[in-house]
């Protein structure tokens, strides 16, 4: 095993930036690097000395963390330098001299993988956590990484092996009809694991959101007030708004946090040139977005009846769940804000100029989009990736091929072949069985230096 280093921290202008090494010749390291060695896990100032100049790199912040008690398993160094963007790098490039290599992305965390520190769904969790940038996602990381969806989990997989051994009682004594284990226990137990992997498979839908951010297309008539809307969501002056109808040129996307959740937020292109039906309804909307919607916010100034072709384009959704803005509400009296009896979708007045109504309207984006996830209990695990799906949805289907094969005529070492590829895939999900190409999947989306 060699030893590897990298900045861990992102470039650019800092107080401190933290570098760090990790593999069997740390020790190495430090004496070459240092001028006095380092105790165990006890932070020093130490000048960092380019191990062949001898010349002064830095004054860091030196921690030594011995095996197997530290991030990796290994051994482990830890630099807290000067920031900036000079600094890290020459400190970076006194350990390469001293010995390390270039850590590769995600390359830490796999060694702490690899050395048992933690298990492929935590590795995972440490990904949303770098990346999340929203509550709901960041509680959703927190508790994977305590081994809040590792134990559930671990418990589907147990309960398994014990239907397996159920059965291999029954294959040992099968004169005994009445033996200890009547069959219909085992297929009971075996249903039960199945239901468990289904709700547990009911949340991936909405895990997935948590990780995306759900998209969020703003429809609408040229001058309704999308592009304003847009701008007050993202709490930012981003597009341009205009009194003259069709001035947003491209699709803008951005993702914002509303009420502690994600959402892709898409405003609408410019469509005067492809004159699609969309266009003759003379309504705006980022087409290409449009199928994958999980929202559609539509807008309609408030006071004013939505038109047939709005009421049509609406009718014609197919994926999005429609949300109707009432936008300009600042602009109308009471009477302007009765909701449009012949809509079921919620309506909400909205305000750009006074921020009227925008609380109400993440409040009910939140309801609509995560109403799953708001109906679990805070602890409840989630499946946030496709890799959890896929495995959950392979365990169920060997589970259900069990369940068939014990309901015929099929020797029951047959029918526990299917319970081993049950047990089998919640074990890739775990990384206690981890082919190559998932480790190299699951750890390459990570940035290098963790
Ligand atoms: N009074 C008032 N005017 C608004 C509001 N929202 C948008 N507008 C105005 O309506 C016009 C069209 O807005 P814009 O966001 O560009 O509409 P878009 O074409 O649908 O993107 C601009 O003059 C905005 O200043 C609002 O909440 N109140
Ligand atoms: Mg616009």
């Amino acid at each position: 095993m060699d030893t590897i280093a990298a900045i861990s921290t992102a470039p650019g202008r800092s107080a401190i930036a933290i570098v760090r090494a990790s593999g069997p010749q740390v020790t190495d390291i430090i004496s070459r690097t240092m001028r006095q060695p380092l105790p165990e896990r006890r932070p020093l100032l130490r000048w960092l000395r380019h191990p062949q100049s001898g010349e002064r790199v830095d004054r860091v912040l030196a921690t030594y963390f011995p095996a197997p008690q530290s991030y990796t398993g290994e051994d482990v160094l830890e630099l807290g330098c000067h920031g900036g963007p000079l600094a890290p790098q020459l400190a970076f490039d006194a350990l390469l001299a001293a010995g390390a290599r270039q850590a590769e992305p995600g390359e830490f965390t796999r060694r702490a993988f690899l050395n048992g520190k933690l298990d492929l769904l935590q590795a995972e969790s440490i990904l949303d956590l770098v990346d999340g940038r929203s509550r709901a996602q960041h509680r959703a990381a927190v508790h994977q990484l305590e081994r809040g969806l590792s134990r559930r989990i671990e418990e589907l997989r147990e309960a398994i092996v014990r239907c397996e051994a159920l059965l291999v009682y029954d294959i040992d004594f099968p004169e005994e009809d009445d033996g200890p284990v009547p069959g219909w226990e085992i297929e009971g137990a075996a249903r039960e694991v199945l239901s468990r992997i289904e709700r547990l498979l009911e949340t991936a839908a909405e895990g997935e959101l948590l990780r995306e951010g759900a998209l969020t297309v703003i429809a609408g008539r040229p001058n309704a007030g999308k592009s304003s809307l847009f701008n007050a969501l993202c709490g930012v002056e981003r597009v341009i708004v205009t009194d003259e109808p069709g001035t947003t040129r491209d699709a803008v996307e951005a993702l914002v946090s509303l009420g502690g959740y994600p959402f892709r937020l898409v405003d609408t292109a410019g469509l005067r040139e492809a004159a699609g039906k969309v266009e003759r309804l003379g309504v705006e909307v980022a087409r290409r977005y449009l199928a994958g919607a999980d929202i559609v916010l539509f807008c309609v100034e408030a006071g004013r009846h939505p038109s047939d072709d709005e009421l049509d384009f609406l009718a014609g959704l197919e994926g999005g769940v429609p949300v109707l803005v009432r936008t300009k509400s600042d602009l109308v009296g009471t009477a302007g804000r009765e909701p449009f009896a012949e809509l079921d979708a919620p309506q909400v007045p909205v305000s750009t100029v006074t921020g009227e109504g925008l609380g109400e309207l993440s409040d009910r984006l939140v309801e609509t989009a995560f109403s799953g996830s708001l109906a679990l209990e805070a602890e409840a695990p989630l499946v946030t990736r496709e890799r959890h799906a896929r495995e959950l949805r392979r365990a169920r289907g060997e589970l259900e091929a069990f369940l068939d094969a014990r309901s015929s005529s099929i020797a029951p070492e047959v029918a526990a072949t299917h319970l081993r590829a049950a047990a089998h895939a919640l074990e890739e999900l775990l990384g206690v069985i981890a082919p190559d190409e998932v480790l190299a999947h699951v750890f390459g989306e990570f940035c290098i230096g963790k």
